[in-house]
């Protein structure tokens, strides 16, 4: 699947499920028109990537543990054209605009002035402008061409659906294709070009939002594993009596992952980095730990699940203790002062008085052993039974996300809660966390009623009108339209 060509399409036809292409067609439509009036003249392409939903495997991705989301039919559209000059940037949703003026090479380092300390989605455009710049410009000699851009997005930001790697990709996408480069790279060049890209914007991400952006295929989650090597498998959705589907509900308090990084997201990298290296005395990630610890066999590409899980299952109980100090953190990794700093803080700020090395590194073990059990259930069988345990499977690595790992809030919880009072097989936090979204299973059949009550007992939907509403609580498939198509070729 890595392997595979990105793929160009001329037709929306399969890019969003039967009921949402009408919607879809009007919305490029009117991106297209919109691009002739403000650059006057037509848009060439349209590149797309969509935002994903993670049904279980939180904060594991850059222990290096698989993962299991889902893209979205929520997207981020970039209509296109070459120009003589400097490239623009427009957004359709944010009414500014934005100048890049082009780089003149031969340079070590381009300079795009990306602003690290506040949220500006101009961010990501530019920081997948830098990965194509240094892949493709950094020695050539070459100029790479000026483009006109129109950016709409319907995934809404800072709510753990990913609107900031679908704008990567999106954003990479296109300065590929304007400059003719996107045939000299497959899906998974892509993943990886897109994950460095995203860190130029200031958070040290794992890969699975890229990932799910990028490799998805409609109607079936993946599971990605990142050990030994980025490893995506389609899990089929397979299809139950009664039909289920995921609800996501937007908590509306916004996750600042960039502005909180500190203390929060980058703190949380540390902390599981830092936790893996006691005992070892060298930078390595909690999968390397396991892999050791049970002696895995190395020498394949593709993981063997059930080893895993029984090396999960037997670490587990060896993990406990308390939170440590700045000082008795580096003193447990056998580290000097100086050599520590090298290591873990001279890429990363981050700002805590106790680091809970203990508690995240048993929420990683006991969240990467969730995931594939999760992963078990979705493809063996298709009882009510077994979908009891797929909801139960999210209720726990919910409350290990707010124990263990501490990336909840009381928004999220009440959320979480009043979904389980509303009939959800199983409720959790989707993403990042600290704000964002939640995701629930769902009786299909039920979908309205769930949402009406959560409607009526959250006070922040109070105020909401039917078509906003419509915007923060929605259901959806894994997979379901989604799709892995991004760049269409000769629009309209
Ligand atoms: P969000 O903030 O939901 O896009 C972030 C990371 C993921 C992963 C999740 C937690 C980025 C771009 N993404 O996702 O890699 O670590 O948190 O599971 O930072």
């Amino acid at each position: 699947m890595t392997d595979a060509p990105i793929p160009t399409l001329s037709s929306l036809a399969g890019v969003y499920p039967v009921g949402r292409a009408f919607i879809e067609s009007a919305r490029w439509q009117h991106l297209t028109d919109e691009f002739a009036k403000r650059f006057g003249h037509p848009a060439t392409h349209i590149c797309r990537a969509p935002g994903r939903v993670n049904l279980i495997g939180e904060h594991i991705d850059y222990a290096l543990f698989g993962v299991f989301p889902a893209a979205v039919d929520r997207d981020i559209l970039i209509a296109c054209a070459p120009r003589s000059d400097s490239s623009e940037i427009r957004s359709q949703n944010m009414d500014e605009s934005n100048t890049l003026d082009r780089p003149s090479p031969p340079v070590d380092a381009w300079f795009l002035d990306i602003d690290k300390r506040s949220l500006r989605w101009e961010s990501y455009v530019k920081a997948g402008y830098f990965g194509v710049l240094n892949r493709f410009f950094r020695s050539s000699g070459a100029e790479p061409t000026g483009i006109n851009m129109l950016v709409d997005g319907t995934v809404p930001s800072g709510s753990g659906l990913s609107s900031s790697a679908a704008m990567v990709v999106a954003s990479t996408l296109t300065f590929l294709t304007m400059n003719n480069k996107l045939a000299q790279l497959n899906k998974g060049d892509l993943v990886h070009m897109a994950v460095e890209n995203e860190k130029r914007v200031g958070v040290n991400s794992g890969g699975m939002d890229q990932a799910a952006s990028i490799l998805s295929l409609p109607h079936h989650p993946l599971y990605i594993s990142f050990y030994p090597k980025l490893a995506p498998t389609q899990i089929p959705l397979i299809s139950t009596n009664p039909a289920t589907c995921f609800v996501i509900a937007n908590s509306m308090k916004v996750s600042d992952k960039l502005v909180n990084a500190k203390a929060q997201y980058n703190l949380r990298v540390v902390e599981t980095l830092v936790g893996a290296r006691i005992g070892l005395n060298e930078k390595i990630t909690f999968r390397e730990v396991l892999s050791r610890w049970s002696r895995e066999t190395q020498g394949s590409d593709t993981e063997d699940v059930k080893a895993l899980e029984i090396a999960l299952e037997q670490i587990i109980p060896e993990v406990e203790r308390d939170g440590l100090t700045l000082d008795e953190m580096i003193e447990a990794t056998g580290l000097s002062n100086s050599n520590f700093n090298d290591i873990y803080f001279s890429w990363v700020e981050v700002e805590a008085t106790y680091f809970q090395l203990h508690k995240r590194a048993k929420h990683v073990y006991t969240e990467a052993l969730r995931v594939l059990k999760f992963r078990k259930h979705s493809l063996s069988s298709s009882s009510e039974d077994s979908h009891k345990e797929l909801g139960r499977l999210m209720d726990e690595s919910h409350a290990s996300c707010r124990d263990l790992f501490e990336c909840s809030c009381p928004e999220l919880d009440e959320l979480v809660v009043l979904a389980k009072r509303a009939g959800a097989w199983g409720s959790r936090l989707t993403g990042a966390g600290w704000g964002g979204c939640t995701v629930s299973l769902v009786i299909e059949s039920e979908v309205p009623a769930f949402i009406a009550s959560i409607r009526r007992a959250y006070a922040p939907y109070e105020a909401l009108d039917d078509i906003r509403l419509q915007d923060v609580v929605f259901s959806t498939k894994p997979g379901g339209g989604a799709g892995g198509e991004f760049a269409l070729r000769s629009f309209p």
